[in-house]
């Protein structure tokens, strides 16, 4: 079996090197005290919530050891460098981490707080999916940083600090989803026919400038190695053409110099594939086998103009499925745009350096903000898991559908 990329450092870990931390003393059975884990604050910068049951190795790849110290059985996996969990489901299927990547602004911060806030609410429901944080960092990080400002407060999100000054650690999720078997098979035959499968969705809020510095930080561009899939953030705002395309409220937040060229889009995803195809050592004319989502943000800006007849600005047709002929109206009128807008060379360059990618649009407001607050509306997604939906498709979670989309522009 390969071994397994730990989504917290991405070390790669033989499976037979999974070590695992003692439960701990349940009552006044046996189980070892807590004690400081080192290296899991050198991991986390902070010795705040690193007092825990020690970490012991065991032999072999079973799913459970027993304690050296105190004889209990435990059942928690943890990584041997960075002491983080492994949890059991991405032990078993491994090797599907989606990592996230924008420029300055793009909007990654927002879009993150919204589609995690949709794949624990509606979207998940739909998809009978349930989202589930791997460590508690990550869910206490999500509450302080991204849901209590946006959902709560109805603030936008503040600029992300640099890396360089403030420990940056990814969210860690694992999405499981129960697939039904065919809907086709009459029901006695579709007993003991569910197959559940995870995804960990491992999402880096990485601060804009991070990217722009040529050596992209270390940890970034093993995240981005380590990806199975990776999704880049677009701010159309920033595309030269796209000016004419906008709302008036949009056009008028619009700094009046050119945007730095470091910041654009698609310098942003050159040097994050030029890095890749370093560490691949990939040979020219050779494309990247990554999949790859390239979304639009803040499509809620464009004039309403744009909305007529078109893909992007209906609503998903089929709920619980992924609807092929809508993914390709959608991919074709992204990539129209693009060329509209003078960004034709993006796709270009997409196609040249990737060997899969799907164009898409997404809202994770639903709608402009003003004076640093979520507009009257509240937040009010609109396409944001899009992107996700695909890549689930693609990793075999999700079922194709055609012929139902509605075509009416509605
Ligand atoms: N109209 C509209 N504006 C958005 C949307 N999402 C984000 N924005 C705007 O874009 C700004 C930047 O969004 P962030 O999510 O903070 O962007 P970021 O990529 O995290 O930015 P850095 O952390 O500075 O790199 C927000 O303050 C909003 O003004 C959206 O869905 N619609
Ligand atoms: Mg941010
Ligand atoms: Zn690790
Ligand atoms: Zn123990």
């Amino acid at each position: 079996m390969r071994p397994i990329t730990c989504p917290y450092c991405f070390a790669e870990v033989p499976r037979q090197q999974i070590a695992f931390r003692c439960m701990g003393r349940a009552g006044r059975g046996q189980g070892c005290d807590p004690v400081l884990d080192e290296r899991l604050a050198a991991y986390t910068g902070s010795t705040a919530g690193a007092s825990l049951p020690p970490v012991f190795t065991a032999p072999g790849r079973r799913s459970r050891a027993e304690c050296p110290s105190c004889g209990r059985v435990s059942t928690r996996r943890v990584c041997p460098h960075c002491h983080n969990p492994l949890p059991a489901a991405y032990c078993e299927t491994p090797g599907r981490i989606v990592a996230l990547v924008g420029a300055k602004n793009a909007g990654k911060s927002t879009y993150i707080a919204v589609l995690l806030h949709e794949l624990m609410n509606r979207v998940g429901t739909e998809l009978d999916a349930s989202l589930v944080a791997c460590d508690d960092r990550t869910i206490d990080r999500y509450k302080r940083d991204f849901a209590r400002p946006l959902y709560e407060e109805r603030r936008l999100l503040p600029t992300t600090t640099s890396a360089a000054t403030a420990p940056r650690e990814p969210l860690v999720y694992l999405l499981t989803r129960t697939r039904q078997a065919r809907r086709r098979l009459p029901s006695r035959l579709r007993l003991g026919r569910e197959r559940t499968e995870s995804l960990v969705l491992v999402l880096f809020d990485t601060a804009g400038e991070d990217l722009r510095s040529r050596e992209v930080r270390d940890l970034h561009l093993r995240y981005l190695e380590a990806a199975d899939a990776i999704i880049f953030l677009v701010d159309p705002l920033e595309l030269p053409g796209a000016r004419a395309a906008l709302r008036e409220e949009a056009a008028a937040l619009l700094p009046a110099t050119p945007p730095d060229p470091d910041a654009e889009p698609i310098n942003v995803i050159a040097r994050v594939t030029e890095a890749l195809r370093q560490r691949r050592e990939l040979r020219t004319g050779e494309r990247l086998k990554v999949p790859v989502a390239v979304a639009l943000t803040k499509i809620d800006a464009l004039a309403p103009a744009l909305a007529v007849q078109s893909a992007l600005h209906r609503t998903r047709p089929s709920p619980g499925t992924l609807d092929l002929d809508d993914r390709e109206a959608v991919d074709a009128q992204v990539r129209g745009l693009l060329h509209q807008w003078q960004a034709g060379q993006l796709d270009v360059y997409l196609r040249q350096q990737y060997a899969e990618y799907a164009l898409f649009g997404v809202s994770a407001l639903g709608g402009m903000p003003s004076d640093g607050r979520v507009g009257a509306g509240g937040v009010r997604p609109h396409r944001v898991e899009d992107p996700l939906l695909w890549l689930l498709h693609r990793f075999g979670m999700l079922e194709g559908t055609r012929g139902r989309a509605n075509g009416n522009g509605s």
